[in-house]
């Protein structure tokens, strides 16, 4: 979607952009906000993420596959504190209609496939809140994610499989029912060639989804360094392999219900305390200096 600059400069949508992002996150699961930070500040969030980034990689290396980092937590601090970017006003309006007032930020981390990379298997985030049950439940988490290069096709674009987020995990498990013994989480299935072999539950799914998934169009999702890609975590995605010689590097935060709990982030005293009201509203339940959770106090 591209916007006006007045709705930039304001962090408010038009009424009718607003329907449209509603409905697309309702119905697609995504909505592209493009270019909405300026090239500087996406320079800035570059620079500060690669000091970080080349120094996990040297200590850890790869942790989610070849060339492939995901999930590196990052500070919430300097730049990266930046409340435009933490809780931007016009994400969080969005969210507030589709998730209703009591958002939570339960994660701030990136997700980055090194030259060399290659494709994850197709899945959804978090976890399934009635698994095997065949009902699809309302939105109750959005990420928000923030490309720091320009998103191509040769760089490692995300792939998405619009309206998933409308499926239940069910159908899939459906499909081969009969040949399903379930004990354990273990379960005993026949091969393509009639083998009969015993796997994880867990395994069964993912296998099932990678053969549905297959069949099904895919998009890759290209957007300039600097929009914002907002997503319902449950339909299906997957990164695909970096073929440039850049790092192409994602920051995701995470929006949900208060009663969800995503991940978990840690805030200083003197960053939560310098944030508007309505950041720290969204951070209420972190840990602010290492302290425990008020969710737990
Ligand atoms: O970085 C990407 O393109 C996708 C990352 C992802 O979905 C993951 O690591 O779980």
């Amino acid at each position: 979607m591209k916007l006006d600059p007045k709705e930039i400069a304001d962090w408010k949508l038009s009424d009718q952009h607003l329907e449209d992002a509603i409905r697309e996150l309702r119905v697609t699961g995504y909505v592209i906000f493009e270019g909405v930070l300026d090239s500087p500040r996406v320079h800035k969030l570059h620079s500060a993420f690669m000091e970080i980034f080349e120094r996990y990689v040297a200590e850890i290396g790869d942790n989610r596959g070849k060339q492939r980092q995901g999930g590196v937590p990052l500070p919430i601090e300097g730049t990266f504190a930046d409340p435009d970017l933490m809780g931007n006003p016009m994400v969080i309006d969005l969210l507030e209609r589709l998730l209703g007032p009591d958002l939570v930020c339960s994660y701030f981390a990136s997700d980055t496939p090194m030259p060399g990379s290659e494709y994850q298997p197709v899945h959804r985030d978090g976890k399934d809140l009635f698994p095997g049950v065949p009902v699809t439940v309302p939105p109750y988490m959005y990420e928000l994610n923030v490309p720091l290069v320009d998103f191509r096709d040769d760089n490692g674009p995300l792939e998405v499989w619009p309206r998933t987020h409308l499926l239940s995990d069910f159908p899939l498990l459906e499909q081969k029912r009969d040949e399903l013994r379930v004990g354990n989480g273990q379960m005993n299935v026949t091969t393509e060639t009639g083998r009969p072999v015993s796997i994880l539950a867990s395994e069964f799914r993912d296998t099932s989804l990678q053969n549905f998934a297959s069949g099904l169009p895919g998009q890759r999702v290209l957007m300039r360094a600097g929009s914002f890609l907002v997503r319902d975590p449950r339909m299906w995605h997957r990164g695909t392999p970096n073929r440039s010689s850049a790092a192409r590097p994602m920051l995701s935060l995470a929006y949900g219900r208060s009663w969800y709990r995503f991940n978990a982030v840690t805030v200083q005293r003197a960053v939560y305390d310098a944030w508007p009201a309505r950041v720290r509203e969204l951070f209420r339940l972190a840990s602010i200096d290492g302290a425990l959770s008020r969710e737990f106090a």
